[in-house]
């Protein structure tokens, strides 16, 4: 390690050290600020919603500030904070390695964790999880990390003076990706402050499946609040064929508020150190993944989920009514799988792959099968296979 990334690290941990219990505080004041604004945003019903665009998948959106546009609060609203579980990349069918490029930007929003209960998530690129990153073995990996939306009104937060920045508890954002062989994953050369845009270059030599996460002090807090997602390395011959692959992350959520609780919610540190979340949720909000997003296959469909664990309590991962034919274990994609699983703990900081054929069409409820988590905060999904009932199978 270079003499300025051993002082980074040390600037980090230092940081880490002095973000201490003020936190709270200063996030109630800054959602307080933030609610104030909306009430009179309201009023004048004078914003338009530039902000409000969908955006998915790996690419930067651009969306440019309105003429008359006054700055907004650097916490936009936006209606759709969950990823839905089949917005990922495509397998990949090439045979050769090449530079991929990843374009990926930081952004503080308020969205609905489930109705009447908002709260200000941290994001890589508008939604919970950040977007899949599919490489294969053997390729260099180009990732570009922007502080702020590009292009948005506010990017980069350019309205708030550092120290308001810093207050916010989000002076710089960062990345760390655990298909990264080298120190802190890439994010002592991936702090990126207020304005800021960096980029760095790491090769792809162990397949597997991996979480990626913001490293910016307080580094708990930033992936609490939402800041992980999953980069794929396939092996060089790919994976086999399946029908459906989908993209799954389970996240507890520190809210001030009881689960449930109505209004703005803030940040709860204490609950956090605590290890008590008051939601556990699959890809971002209740109900995420259900209705008209759930999962969705045919009988006879071979189906792949990518399920892995963001932040700090780890899952038991279940379909009630379900086996998985093959599991892969700890991200392990290069082993041969075990068979025949019911429910299968995920680590935090890590992933798994399952695989398995959709037999008998019904709904099915994928939860931690640490059951107060589905059935009263929020880990529940559903998967629904259409098709024609075999009888010998079940009825
Ligand atoms: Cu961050």
């Amino acid at each position: 390690m270079n003499r300025s990334s051993s002082l980074l690290l040390l600037i980090i941990a230092l940081g880490s050290l002095t973000s201490g219990c003020s936190d709270e505080a200063q996030n109630k004041a800054a959602l307080e600020k933030y609610a104030a604004n909306q009430a009179e945003k309201a009023k004048h019903q004078s914003m338009p919603t530039a902000e409000m665009t969908e955006h998915s998948g790996g690419g930067m959106q651009h969306s440019m500030p309105m003429p008359g546009e006054s700055a907004p609060p650097h916490q936009s609203g936006i209606d759709e904070i969950g990823r839905r579980a089949d917005d990922l990349p495509a397998p990949l069918s090439r045979t050769q390695p090449q530079l991929v490029s990843v374009d990926l930007y930081t952004d503080e929003l308020v969205a609905e964790m489930m109705p009447g209960v908002t709260y200000e998530y941290w994001t890589y690129n508008g939604k919970v999880p950040g977007p899949f990153i599919r490489v294969r073995s053997g390729d260099q990996v180009e990732i570009h990390l922007n502080h702020g939306k590009p292009g948005a009104a506010g990017a980069a937060h350019s309205e708030h003076t550092s120290d308001q920045h810093a207050a916010a508890g989000h002076s710089a954002h960062s990345i760390d990706l655990h298909a990264v062989v080298g120190p802190g994953g890439g994010a002592p050369l991936m702090q990126v402050e207020q304005g800021e845009q960096k980029s760095f270059r790491f090769k792809a030599t162990h397949p597997g499946i991996y979480v990626y996460h913001c490293a910016s002090p307080h580094v708990p807090t930033h992936i609490a609040n939402g800041m992980y997602g999953m980069i794929l390395v396939e092996p060089e011959q790919g994976l086999a064929k399946v029908d459906r692959e989908f993209y799954l992350m389970q996240g507890d959520f520190y809210t001030s508020g009881k689960y449930g609780d109505k209004g703005l919610q803030a940040f709860s540190k204490e609950k956090m150190l605590a290890e008590k979340p008051e939601y556990f949720l699959f890809n971002g909000r209740v109900g995420s993944l259900s209705g008209e997003r759930a999962l969705k296959a045919k009988v006879g469909e071979k189906i792949r989920l990518f399920v892995g664990v963001g932040s700090h309590v780890a899952a038991n991962f279940h379909i009630i009514g379900g086996i998985f034919d093959n599991l892969y274990p700890e991200g392990a994609i290069m082993n041969a799988p075990l068979k025949n699983v019911q429910t299968t703990v995920i680590a935090p900081g890590s992933a798994v792959m399952i695989e398995f054929t959709a037999e008998v069409p019904g709904k099915y409820l994928l939860v931690d099968h640490s059951l107060t988590r589905a059935i009263d905060k929020g880990a529940l999904a559903e998967l629904v296979i259409e098709g024609a009932a075999q009888p010998e199978l079940y009825r």
